[in-house]
C-alpha cells in the first residue's frame, strides 16, 4: 500500500515537472514573429486619453503593413490625412496598406473622445 502510494506521488511529481518544463521552455515570441504568422507586418497605434503611443511612426517606402488601431483607454479613431486611411469608429480596426509615397503625414483622432480630442495627433513618416 505504501509503495503504491509512493509511486503515484512520484509519477504525479514527474508529470507536474514535465508540464512546468513544457510551459516555461516555450520561447516568447517577438512582435515581428507574431505579426509574420498573421501575414503582414504591423504598424500598430495604441490610443489612450488623449494621445497615441508614439509621437511619430516611421515606415519604409514601398512597405506593405497591416495598420492596426488599438484602443487602450477610451474610444478613439484615427485618420492618416492625405492617405485615405481611416480606422476606428465604424471603419474597423485594421487595414492593409502599401505606403508608396514618401512624406510626412498627420494622423488625427476621428472620434470626438473628450477634452483632449482636438490635440490628439501624431505623425507618420514614410521614407
Ligand atoms: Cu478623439
Amino acid at each position: 500500500m505504501y509503495k503504491w502510494f509512493m509511486s503515484i506521488l512520484f509519477f504525479g511529481a514527474c508529470l507536474f515537472g514535465l508540464i512546468f518544463l513544457t510551459i516555461s521552455a516555450q520561447p516568447e515570441k517577438s512582435e515581428d514573429e507574431a505579426a509574420a504568422e498573421g501575414g503582414a507586418k504591423q504598424l500598430k497605434l495604441v490610443a489612450s486619453n488623449f494621445q497615441f503611443d508614439q509621437t511619430e511612426y516611421k515606415v519604409t517606402k514601398g512597405e506593405t503593413l497591416k495598420v492596426v488601431l488599438s484602443n487602450k483607454e477610451g474610444k478613439h479613431g484615427m485618420e492618416i490625412e492625405g492617405l485615405d486611411i481611416k480606422l476606428g469608429g465604424t471603419e474597423g480596426t485594421s487595414k492593409e496598406v502599401t505606403f508608396d509615397k514618401a512624406g510626412t503625414y498627420n494622423i488625427v483622432c476621428t472620434v470626438p473622445c473628450g477634452a483632449g480630442h482636438a490635440t490628439m495627433t501624431t505623425k507618420l513618416i514614410v521614407q
